[in-house]
């Protein structure tokens, strides 16, 4: 038996002395030698105990021995559960335990604090420093650089990637290795990915767009990365004219716009620059193409699709729209309430199905019939519209989302933390546009009867629970909160009551 998205993104690269990463300190990573570093990687995990669908959970910095950490999972059909470094304890714990993760691996720096969650739940804890060092990095120095790939078929689970609910309580999103597999192979040949290709990659890894969107796409191709800790924007500049492609977030494009060095002359022997994970602005589609010649091609896509539609790589890449449906990928827009297709350009319920589509959530069996269709379709919860050419427009949600700097943000999660101050009778989270990361965190909070709550408290607590990206950027305290007639908290009319909280009018 094989295991094919090792062999299609790994193994066909054996003995291949081509480069695969260039590192900031100028190291070069070949495709022999980060196959080697996997090979040993991989046996590490075989002899902490690990078999095939066992889960990983992984709280790493970004860097060659980090990627090559899950490709060892891949390799030895170890499910791969990458979570992001802002998280803090309360966060990882639910993670760990929920996932089942038979092994955390973690920056030396929190091995205390991981051990203590990991360890009442059985679960091991080794190390992996941004450097490249700690004792899962040691385990692997003497290991064997070949290791006999765990079979695996296409239907196996290859990854978990958590993507909080509206609700608070995250889920697990199963990823198959055809998910992943299937979506990078349409996504390289649509974005025409070779060998030749040097992607500029400074997003992190422990998401769907850095990890399987630029790293498998390259892997698949057998190009090379700009391997970056981080989006910085001299290291951006400086790296630019060693790059054939790029891809980011619209919060990378909005800030190379705001540095008169990055012009056309940069950008000229460039080949394509990828968006998404957010709505790029059409203004910022075309300032960009006013400042480089270059038409951002933006598509969109899910942690639980992977990608979904694409701008054409020929052909008109329209701004404000995410293009055409993928091949392969279905795409429908259909009424919230019955589920029936809607005509072409009435807005509705954004609907996918495809090989692109994962299992479903880990066990969430009933989350997953809510927005899992028994016909395959899955209810993206965005809400869009087909233009007369085909082309989709997301042009809102119906679901509980603030995306700041292409991170997800559940107002629910945070509101329940403020909830619990003392002094807060309710709250309500709502994002109020922001010029840099597009939206932003704003919380109201209702006092108790006859109490003044103590905001810097509730922030600090705020801080102590949530990542970094998470917390409100301001409290404002107010008498009450605009409810329909249901009782539900209209979001809506906040958002627009506190649209220019931190954007002039
Ligand atoms: C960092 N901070 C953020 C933030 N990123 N706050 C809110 N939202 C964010 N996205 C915090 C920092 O910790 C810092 O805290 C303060 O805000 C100022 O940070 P900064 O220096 O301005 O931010 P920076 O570190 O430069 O990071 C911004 C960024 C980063 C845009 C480069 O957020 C990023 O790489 N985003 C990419 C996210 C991503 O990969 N999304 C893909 C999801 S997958 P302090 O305390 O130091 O002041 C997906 C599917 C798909 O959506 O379709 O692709
Ligand atoms: P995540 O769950 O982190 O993968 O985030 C997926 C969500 O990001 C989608 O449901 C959309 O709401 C949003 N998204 C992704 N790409 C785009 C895009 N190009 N434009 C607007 N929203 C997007």
């Amino acid at each position: 038996m094989t295991n094919p998205l090792y062999d299609a993104l790994f193994g066909k690269h054996a003995g291949r002395m081509t480069p695969f990463l260039y590192l900031e300190d100028g190291r070069v990573v070949t495709h022999a030698s980060f196959l080697a570093q996997t090979a040993q990687f991989a046996h590490v995990l075989q002899n902490a105990g690990l078999v095939p669908g066992d889960r990983l959970a992984a709280q790493v910095e970004k860097s060659a021995e980090a990627l090559a950490l899950y490709a060892a999972c891949v390799q030895a059909g170890v499910i791969f559960l990458p979570l992001n470094t802002a998280y803090k304890a309360d966060e990882l714990r639910y993670f760990i335990e929920d996932s089942g993760a038979r092994l955390v691996v973690c920056d030396g720096a929190d091995l205390d604090v991981l051990t203590g969650i990991a360890a009442p739940l059985g679960a091991g804890v080794m190390t992996l420093n941004a450097d490249g060092g700690g004792s899962f990095a040691e385990a692997a120095s003497d290991q064997p650089t070949r290791f006999d790939t765990s079979p695996r078929s296409a239907d196996d689970l290859a990854a978990f990637l958590y993507t909080s609910g509206t609700t608070g309580r995250s889920k697990g999103a199963m990823l198959t290795q055809e998910n992943l597999l299937s979506n990078s192979e349409t996504l390289a040949e649509v974005w025409r990915f070779t060998s030749d290709d040097v992607l500029l990659h400074a997003l992190p890894i422990f998401h769907t767009h850095g990890l399987f969107v630029a790293t498998n796409i390259t892997l698949l191709a057998g190009g090379a990365m700009i391997f970056l800790p981080r989006f910085d924007l001299d290291a951006m500049i400086a790296q630019m004219p060693k790059a054939t492609s790029m891809m980011g977030v619209p919060t990378f494009y909005t800030r190379l716009l705001g540095d008169a060095r990055f012009t056309g002359d940069l950008t000229g022997h460039m080949r394509l620059f990828v968006s998404g994970s957010a709505p790029l602005l059409a203004e910022t589609h075309i300032q960009f193409e006013a400042r480089t010649g270059h038409r951002i091609l933006e598509r969109y896509g899910m942690t639980e699709t992977n990608m979904n539609t694409s701008n054409p790589y020929d052909g008109a890449r329209k701004p404000g729209t995410v293009g055409l449906p993928l091949p392969g990928v279905e795409v429908k827009v259909t009424d919230p309430a019955s589920g029936e297709t809607l005509p072409q350009g009435d807005v509705g319920q954004i609907e996918v199905r495809g090989a692109n589509v994962f299992r479903g959530y880990w066990q969430m069996p009933e989350k997953t019939a809510a927005e899992l269709r028994d016909d395959g379709f899955f209810i993206t919860g965005d809400l869009g519209r087909f233009d007369e050419d085909g082309y989709l427009l997301i042009v809102g949600r119906d679901k509980d989302l603030i995306i700041s700097g292409g991170y997800n943000i559940y107002p629910k999660e945070i509101e329940l933390v403020l909830d619990d101050q003392p002094g807060v009778l309710e709250s309500a989270v709502i994002g109020v546009p922001h010029a840099d990361f597009g939206e932003t965190v704003l919380g109201l909070i209702v006092p108790q009867p006859g109490t003044a709550p103590d905001v810097d408290a509730i922030q600090a607590a705020a801080a102590e629970a949530l990542a970094r990206f998470k917390h409100p950027r301001a409290l404002v305290i107010v008498d009450e909160l605009p409810r329909n007639t249901m009782g539900k908290v209209q979001k809506n009319i906040l958002r627009e009551t506190y649209r220019t909280q931190f954007t002039p009018a």
